[in-house]
């Protein structure tokens, strides 16, 4: 396991880089792509180690996808042509391909078992596989078909009305695509509403979609059609980069091409309420969805309370905000954030506890956080706990703290953010 030593970074942040590309969006591409007929390019594609494990499952359903960095080809099979797996699914660390694919597989009359790693062994499973049930699914798993690992025997499907207790893109988008091969129509309602990626992108392969307020509802018996997406760049990884440019002094950034779907751009709305020097130029569309460049400059910041509906459009962000709101004067609560505890590792903890060591001045809630800034961090050794979004944080931490600190498991942050060191050397170097 690799491990890196972070310095202050004297001589502050400039230049300009691409963030790599949109990680729910790259998913999302190569499993739709693999259910459509026909071909589907895609370029953006972010060549992570999550997405790669979508990759891997689609291929050992019998897809065949041509990859080439960022550019990748999938030969689409139709949802009917998909194999059963002669082995077992391996889904490595990403909930989203676990979740999402279990939607895909319920509404298939073929067995199949999905596993991954120690993190999904402890996520719940049971917010896909409750539903799935609902719609005719056969499924099992530990206690009950709670964790992993999972066995779905589908096919059969009925179409059902989801209420969803949680606002997550993961739950909504595994039963619409169980309702695409299910009798009837299938919708979800959701509290709040998370990322609309899935209805996005489904209406670009040529499927009826209908939104309405908090509910999207789908058809069964649709056909996808091959076709050609441009992912964005990823706006939670340059949520890092944008946090980076705002406390390090004698900066200024520009991130290129960045998605700034509605849905996702919590961070932005909280930048700009913290009074950060922030600007957004050069807006357009890659197919349904918005992209714009986004400029961010070293900021005098300010605390504030976060929860409700921008929660869920802001989730990932949270362990850099957290790092964001100690440099910022006074008090920053983040609540209604209880999704946290169930992500790669229990976020609330393993931020609370780190930036604690580090000197910040912060508690854990039962919901979120509460933050009294500004402090200075101090040097120490932290670690990733397997975790992408907790490395980057603590990779943030090291940039402004007074000696230098040591980041335990970076190899983590392959998962969604490959080149995280070599764009952040660029912008140190520029
Ligand atoms: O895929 P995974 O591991 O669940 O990834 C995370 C992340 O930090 O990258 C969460 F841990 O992002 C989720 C996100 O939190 C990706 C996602 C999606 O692509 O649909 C939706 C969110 O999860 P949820 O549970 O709210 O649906």
């Amino acid at each position: 396991m690799r491990s890196h030593n972070i310095n202050k970074a004297l001589n502050g942040l400039n230049g300009m880089i691409t963030v790599p590309g949109d990680k729910s969006i790259s998913h999302r591409a190569v499993l739709f792509a693999s259910i459509a007929e026909g071909v589907t390019n895609i370029t953006g594609f972010l060549p992570g180690e999550d997405c790669l494990s979508t990759i891997n499952c689609m291929k050992q359903l019998g897809v065949n996808i041509e990859e080439n960095g960022d550019k990748v080809i999938v030969e689409g099979k139709g949802v009917a042509g998909l194999y059963e797996p002669a082995r077992i699914l391996d889904v490595g660390n990403s909930g989203t391909t676990i979740r999402l694919l279990s939607g895909i597989l319920a509404s298939l009359p073929i067995s199949s078992v999905l596993v991954g790693d120690d993190s999904i062994a402890k996520r719940p499973m049971s917010r896909v596989t409750g539903p799935l049930k609902m719609m005719n699914a056969t499924i099992d798993g530990r206690e009950h078909g709670q964790y992993t690992p999972l066995h779905i025997r589908g096919g059969n499907l009925t179409g059902i009305h989801y209420v969803s207790p949680i606002a997550s893109a993961q739950v909504k988008s595994s039963i619409l695509l169980a309702g695409l091969n299910a009798k009837g129509t299938t919708t979800v309602t959701e509290p709040y509403r998370s990322r609309d990626h899935t209805e996005r992108m489904l209406k670009t392969f040529g499927v009826e979609v209908q939104v309405k307020n908090e509910s999207v509802s789908v058809y069964g018996g649709q056909t996808l059609h091959g076709t050609t997406i441009t992912v964005p760049g990823d706006i939670s990884s340059a949520a890092f980069m944008l946090v980076a440019g705002a406390i390090v002094p004698n900066s200024e950034i520009v991130l290129k091409n960045v998605g700034v779907n509605p849905t996702r751009t919590g961070i932005l709305d909280v930048l700009t309420e913290m009074g950060a020097k922030m600007t957004i130029t050069e807006e357009t569309q890659f197919g349904e969805e918005p992209v714009a460049n986004i400029k961010v400059q070293t900021s005098a910041l300010k605390g504030i309370t976060i929860g409700g509906a921008i929660i869920p459009r802001l989730i990932d962000e949270i362990p850099a905000i957290a790092v964001l709101a100690t440099q910022a004067e006074g008090v920053t609560i983040i609540k209604d954030a209880e999704e946290l505890k169930v992500k790669e590792t229990n976020r609330i903890d393993t931020m609370v506890n780190q930036l604690k060591a580090l000197g910040a001045d912060i508690e854990a809630t039962e919901d979120g956080m509460k933050i009294v800034g500004p402090t200075p961090l101090k040097g120490g050794t932290t670690e990733s706990y397997g975790d992408h979004r907790i490395g980057m944080a603590m990779v943030l931490c090291g940039l402004i703290a007074e000696e230098s600190i040591s980041v335990l498991n970076t190899d983590a942050i392959a998962v969604s953010y490959p080149n995280f060191f070599e764009d952040l050397n660029k912008l140190q170097n520029n």
